[in-house]
């Protein structure tokens, strides 16, 4: 039985959001604007399918992907880079590796006691989110 990521999930901390999105190249006007966001995730799963909508006042980001299957991935109202994705189970953590142009860039998400978890990989960067339910 994989671990049931279902819910919706708001954002309460945000360490080095700033450092990811220089490594993005996220220009300074913008991540002025995205690190006052507390974007919501509503997580969809069903066994090994996930729906990820990460909603804010400012963007939102959808994300469909199956386990063990790569998807071309737009990064749409992010940084806008096209990149080849692939998420896998390593143990209970859900671990994407997004290949593309920007080195060492992925995420890995997991739970811990009833709090979602969130890190973000771009290059030499590393952004921790912690989410609470809704
Ligand atoms: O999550 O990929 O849950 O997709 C990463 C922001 C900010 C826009 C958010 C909008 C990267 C301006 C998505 C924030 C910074 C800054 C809310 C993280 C880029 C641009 C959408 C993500 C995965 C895993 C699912």
């Amino acid at each position: 039985m994989p671990v049931d990521f279902n819910g919706t999930w708001n954002l309460v901390s945000n360490d080095n959001f700033e450092g990811y999105m220089v490594a993005l190249g996220i220009d300074f006007a913008t991540r002025k604007i995205a690190k006052m966001l507390k974007p919501q995730k509503v997580i969809k799963q069903d066994g090994d399918s996930f729906h990820i909508h990460t909603t804010s006042t400012f963007r939102d980001y959808v994300l469909q992907f199956k386990i063990g299957e790569e998807f071309d991935e737009d990064n749409k109202g992010l940084d806008n880079r096209k990149c080849k994705s692939l998420v896998t189970w390593e143990n209970d953590k859900l671990v994407c590796v997004q290949t593309g142009e920007k080195k060492n860039r992925g995420w890995t998400h997991w739970l811990e006691g009833d709090d979602l978890y969130l890190e973000l990989r771009c290059e030499n960067q590393v952004c921790r989110q912690v989410f609470k339910r809704a």
